[in-house]
């Protein structure tokens, strides 16, 4: 099967042309002048399906670095499935997920990943990759890490909060750093002080604040600001390469900004609630409203301005890309487990389909360019998480994942609207686009366009990864 897609705007992370991209199977043939020919025939009446883009942009799909399906957490278990949450992810224009395996205290890693790789195979819509969440730090865990490499998991992520579920002490982070810098895997950081924070938790509750709003409070920018700079450190120490994930304290930012200054190799990436929604107007909504919006780290004050920070670090690079944490509960059943006590509301925002279109409102507004938006929502996070050449990019030899994106489009979110991920509700309810994913290629594969979704469990596949391109 060939595509041409012709006559739109193809941007990069470094700029923007007018070019014809040939779709041969897979993968990407070339990026031509507009109205190349082939050995004097019209390309376009030579393949086998064209693309109209004309007045549109065509970008590399978009790299979901940071999702969550079917998360077995407080109790339940996040509701989308890998089925439904990539179908999600492909009609927002997102082509990858790198979705995490989890290891918990007395289990082998081995077993962590073969049970995700269980719950994704031939289930899913888009590619995919995993990170290794090591829940339990122990010398068998330790010595499992030699093999991720192999396996293509070059990624593993450390708690420093949720005491008795996933969390690490100082100890075991130093340990597993200390064998990250040797093997060259990189660190993905989850920087909350977790014991401090059960300590506030439990005052609150006793002071009878037990609204969902307490969440945010318990869980204060300090907290997350200390363990971003304890990280920071150890990192420092042992030479490991660290990511810290979900940033969303302007502290936190000030902790990676200073390390990068000073040379460290610190990354920190952010994700769209901590650039629109907050403290006061969503975790502080009346009733048990709030509920839809405890994730963490949680959402901050608006007064205190870190959403503009977020934007602000975006720009400057201190924050180098935007991933969802999509985890997502139903209200239903799920959130409604925290009613009383915000602190057994499970932690999670359904994010993946709309982190395109909410990054794009970026350019809309003038806080990023659009390359800017590219790069941060495909090109770094291929680089940064081993997949550059074959993602994140449109080049010769890159596999065929391309979105469509119509500048002049409308996209309204909302339930009863554009709404595909398996959630009884929307973080992102009535939130106006201006912009619209309107076609989008998989390896090649047309998933979504104007006649709608096309897409099959299965078509997506695993991604071995490579080392960071971020390490050296
Ligand atoms: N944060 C969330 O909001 N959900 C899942 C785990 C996490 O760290
Ligand atoms: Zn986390
Ligand atoms: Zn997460």
């Amino acid at each position: 099967m060939t595509t041409l897609i012709t006559g739109g705007t193809v941007v990069s992370a470094t700029g923007r042309t007018q070019a014809d991209v040939l779709v041969d199977g897979e993968t990407i043939a070339a990026v031509l002048s507009p109205g190349s020919t082939l050995l004097g025939h019209d390309l376009a009446g030579s393949v086998d399906r064209v693309v109209d883009a004309s007045g549109k942009y065509v970008i590399p799909g978009g790299i979901d670095a940071h999702t969550h399906m079917e998360l077995p957490f407080g109790g339940t278990a996040a509701s989308d499935t890998f089925e439904t949450g990539t179908r999600a992810a492909a009609w927002g224009g997102t082509t990858t997920i790198v979705d995490f395996a989890v290891q918990r205290a007395g289990e082998r890693v081995q077993d962590g990943l073969a049970a995700w790789h269980a719950k994704a195979a031939g289930q899913c819509a888009v590619d995919y990759s995993f990170h290794q969440i090591i829940g339990g730090v122990d010398a068998d865990s330790l010595a499992a890490m030699d093999s991720l490499v192999d396996e293509g998991i070059t990624s593993f992520k450390l708690f420093m909060a949720y005491p008795g579920v996933f969390y690490s002490d100082d100890a075991q982070i130093l340990r597993a750093m200390q064998k990250s810098a040797d093997l060259g895997l990189l660190t993905m950081m989850h920087a909350e002080n977790g014991p401090a924070i059960d300590v506030l938790v439990e005052q609150l509750l006793a002071q009878g604040k037990t609204d969902p709003y307490y969440h945010g409070v318990a869980r204060a920018w300090q907290m997350e600001a200390e363990a971003t700079h304890r990280a920071i450190m150890l990192g420092n120490l042992t030479g490991a390469p660290l990511y810290v994930v979900h940033v969303s304290a302007k502290q936190a930012v000030e902790q990676l900004a200073i390390a990068r200054d000073r040379g460290q190799n610190v990354f920190g990436e952010t994700c769209p609630q901590y650039l629109y929604l907050s403290l006061e107007e969503h975790l502080g909504a009346p009733g048990f409203d709030g509920a839809k919006y405890v994730c963490s780290t949680p959402l901050r004050s608006r007064a205190e301005g870190h959403q503009d920070h977020m934007w602000q670090g975006l720009r400057t690079n201190d924050l180098q890309m935007v991933s969802t944490d999509h985890c997502p509960f139903c209200m239903k059943g799920q959130k409604e487990l925290g009613v009383g006590d915000f602190s057994k509301i499970p932690n999670g925002i359904g994010s993946v389909e709309h982190r395109m279109d909410l990054m794009y409102q970026g350019v809309v507004t003038g806080e990023i360019s659009l390359e800017r938006w590219v790069e941060i929502t495909s090109t770094t996070p291929a680089r940064m998480f081993g997949m550059y050449g074959r993602k994140g990019v449109i080049a010769p030899g890159a596999d065929a994942d391309v979105v469509v994106y119509d500048p002049q489009g409308h996209t309204s979110i909302g339930l009863d609207k554009t709404h595909h991920m398996n959630l009884d509700h929307s973080a992102w309810e009535g939130f106006e686009i201006d912009g619209h994913v309107d076609v989008v290629l998989s390896r090649g594969s047309v998933l979504v366009d104007e006649a709608g979704y096309h897409g099959r469990p299965g078509h997506g596949q695993f991604v071995k990864r490579g080392l960071s391109q971020y390490l050296i």
